[in-house]
């Protein structure tokens, strides 16, 4: 297979994404986890962090408990690696991203190669940059401003939860979001507004938010955007509007994939840059 054939690699993503004895019968869900989580530690004012590095493959990220569960999408994508060798990680990791979004009805999202995996654990951001589900608003923004995302953006990007679901193993929560949990849709904005959620604590005790039937869960993070004003104005464009959250989507989830992807001189001169003040 010839170096550079990413669309060689795209199909052989898509033959790993049915999974008969996982989850709801799909690995997508937990592949858009991954390069969400690769891409999501990113600190715009040091330039640290980010998809660029894989660095989740070092066991002091892999072991933020952020990333619990996440070895299950790590290690089927090591099948896809097998046959690119010349793809590096965090290529492979954003691609399946965008390659799942997609086989599960989501827009089409930009994507680049050219990311470098680093060569050593020097530069593994420090663990804790993502968003801990069980705060509130102050707390999305203060991680997704970090990252450089606004509130349209943070708004957007949260339809990513119609996607999957949650797991009493990895993160302390149950359940998924929507009844359709591989079918991407804006379903997730429509019942935030609509249903009545009841906060109850789960089988090991966690607080979450449950429908009456407790089918469906939210997490408090989830309900904080039909809480906070500025950010329930766009769940309900999102809830009205399939084709304005599509667009909308898939220009804040490619912009999340680029965060710390090196594409000119000066990308590369703020992480030298970044680097040495570490
Ligand atoms: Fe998630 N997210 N996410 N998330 N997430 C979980 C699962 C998924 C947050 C918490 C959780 C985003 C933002 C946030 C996906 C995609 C995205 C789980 C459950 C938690 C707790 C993990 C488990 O138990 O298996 C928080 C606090 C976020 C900030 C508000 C993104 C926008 C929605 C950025 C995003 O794209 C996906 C997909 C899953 C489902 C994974 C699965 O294994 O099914």
């Amino acid at each position: 297979m010839a170096a550079g054939d990413y669309m060689a690699v795209r199909d052989a993503i898509k033959k790993i994404i049915p999974q008969s004895s996982y989850d709801d019968g799909s690995a997508g869900p937990v592949l858009v986890r991954l390069a969400w989580h690769a891409s999501g530690t990113y600190d715009k004012k040091s330039g640290t962090g980010g998809s660029n590095g894989s660095t989740m493959r070092y066991k002091l990220e892999a072991s933020d408990e952020a990333n619990n569960g996440l070895e299950y999408a790590r290690n089927l994508l090591d099948l896809v690696r097998q046959q690119f060798p010349w793809i590096s990680y965090a290529d492979l990791w954003t691609l399946a991203g965008v390659v799942a979004i997609e086989y599960m009805g989501g827009p089409k999202i930009g994507w680049k190669p050219g990311r470098v995996d680093d060569v050593d654990e020097q530069y593994v951001p420090p663990n804790g940059r993502l968003p801990d589900a069980t705060q509130g608003e102050d707390h999305i923004r203060s991680v997704f401003y970090r990252m450089g995302f606004n509130d349209q953006e943070i708004v957007a990007l949260s339809g990513a939860h119609n996607l999957g679901r949650c797991h009493a193993d990895r993160s302390g929560f149950e359940g998924p979001w929507v009844p359709m949990p591989t079918r991407f849709s804006n379903t997730y904005f429509k019942l935030l507004l609509r249903s009545r959620w009841h906060k109850r604590k789960n089988s090991v005790g966690v607080e979450q938010y449950n429908d009456e039937d407790n089918e469906l869960m939210m997490l408090p993070t989830d309900m904080a955007l039909v809480k906070d004003p500025k950010f329930r104005a766009w769940v309900e464009r999102y809830a009205d509007d399939k084709d304005l959250f599509y667009r909308d989507f898939a220009a804040a989830f490619g912009k999340l994939l680029e965060l710390g992807v090196i594409r000119g001189p000066e990308d590369k001169a703020l992480r030298q840059y970044a680097r040495a003040k570490l």
